[in-house]
């Protein structure tokens, strides 16, 4: 058995008194400058009417001319605090506690999760595909708590017409998943990629404003009694190479095109406004490590939460290997523990380790996932992390151009083997979740 040093006494006293949720509330209020949340000119691609007012300043900058919604207004519905977090001010959040404590022991990796204190969300990527594999809902229901649906709650999937909703697949999985005991993490209500046709053919400021708050309501809506967390902007930045090196700017987009960096605002405050109990993350891809794009997300969402936009966390993809960045331990933990600190939840939501091309060799993949996973551990605001999919043969990389897989060898990149058997990298998560 091991002892706990005192400080993961006094955090456990701590807990008691209230932070087992994980909530951490999030937004500082207030009004705050008038800028949007970053945002640079546009350039490449993308190209539709540009620029109903383009913004000019860099992330955190202090100009912005874009049209739209204005920011600093305290958000549409409130804050959380009432969920149990203080909110702002980076003073440790999750209720004070400065550390977790793990569970003595555990047999699957959700319970270690739920026994660790504060806990933390054991998730997956489910697949419609892959429901249909009894050994694929026997693993992912035995080893997670957490739900995140790969492809079916995009925007391409639940709203291809106009105002024509088509939300069968997506409650396929988030059915099956509630009726396991799972919560559901909502992915992805803005996201310049899997746009239906229409969508992506929109400008102007009013039309596509419209079209977010008509998508936002309609989903958050449908889903309002059984989906608390969602994913509400999603990889709004880009960088000169998807390894988050290089020119850090705003991803041009059918959004941003129309009303610059404020989307991001509008989104959040449009999804407050339609549920004030959910918690609202944004979330990116090759930001876990301490690199430009890092850099450039964090003085976005500084500035989002100095304005008092409605945000409650950060999910770090954490897709680790080509074509995204490589990040170790030692990196992800001082990167989001900086996030943390703005009083906000940190997430791991889509992790993955990619061997494909020789470019992580088996010893950094275990080395990778044990000590990213630690790294979350050791940050009690870090309330979630997610792989994304439960056994290799299913991964996106197989197929994934860029990703190195020539003709769909396995990137080797899960904790499952084909047969469902547990990989070294299930031992090595499952030893970071116990603390060791
Ligand atoms: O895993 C998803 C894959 O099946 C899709 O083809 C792909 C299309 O964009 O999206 C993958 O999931 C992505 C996620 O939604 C957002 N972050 C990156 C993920 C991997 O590309």
């Amino acid at each position: 058995m091991r002892s706990a040093p005192l400080t993961l006494l006094l955090s456990a006293f701590l807990c008691a008194l209230g932070c087992s949720d994980g909530d951490g509330g999030g937004e500082a209020g207030g009004a705050g400058p008038t800028s949007g949340p970053g945002g640079s000119t546009t350039s490449g691609s993308g190209g539709t009417s540009a620029t109903t007012g383009g913004t000019t300043s860099g992330p955190g900058g202090t100009t912005s001319t874009t049209a739209g919604p204005t920011s600093g207004s305290g958000g549409a519905g409130g804050d959380m605090a009432g969920s149990g977090g203080m909110g702002g001010g980076g003073s440790g959040g999750s209720g004070g506690a400065d550390a977790r404590i793990p569970a003595a022991s555990a047999s699957s990796l959700k319970e270690a999760g739920s026994k660790a204190n504060p806990p933390i969300l054991i998730g997956a990527a489910i697949s419609g595909s892959g429901l249909n594999d009894a050994n694929y809902k026997r693993v992912a229901a035995a080893e997670h708590d957490y739900v995140t649906a790969e492809n079916e709650m995009k925007w391409d999937a639940l709203e291809p017409q106009p105002g024509s909703f088509n939300y069968g697949a997506a409650d396929n999985i988030v059915n099956w998943a509630t009726s396991n005991g799972m919560k559901v993490k909502g992915h992805t209500l803005v996201w310049h990629n899997q746009l239906p046709g229409w969508a992506n053919s929109l400008s102007g400021s009013t039309a596509v404003e419209q079209a977010i708050r008509r998508h936002i309501e309609n989903v958050m809506g449908h889903f309002k009694s059984k989906i608390k967390h969602w994913d509400v902007v999603n990889e709004a930045v880009i960088t000169d190479s998807d390894t988050g090196v290089g020119n850090p700017r705003m991803r041009p987009s059918v959004f941003f095109n129309a009303m610059g960096a404020n989307f991001i605002d509008f989104a959040f405050q449009t999804a407050r406004a339609q549920d004030p109990e959910a918690k609202l993350y944004y979330n990116d891809y090759s930001i876990d490590a301490l690199n430009d794009k890092a850099d450039y997300v964090y003085e976005m969402i500084k500035g989002m939460v100095d304005r008092g936009v409605p945000i409650d966390g950060v999910g770090f993809q954490m897709h680790i290997g080509p074509p995204n960045n490589e990040a170790g331990g030692a990196d992800v933990a001082a990167n989001l523990k900086r996030f943390s600190d703005l009083g906000l939840e940190v997430l791991i939501s889509e992790m993955d380790i990619n061997r494909c091309g020789g470019v992580v060799t088996a010893e950094e993949q275990l080395t990778y996932y044990h000590d990213i996973v630690a790294a979350c551990f050791s940050l009690p605001k870090c309330v979630a992390i997610t792989f994304w999919g439960i056994n290799d043969g299913r991964s996106w990389l197989n197929s994934w151009q860029g990703a190195l897989c020539n003709n769909g060898q396995s990137s080797q990149s899960l904790l499952f083997n084909d047969q469902y058997q547990k990989k070294e990298t299930y031992n090595k998560v499952l030893d970071a979740l116990l603390g060791r």
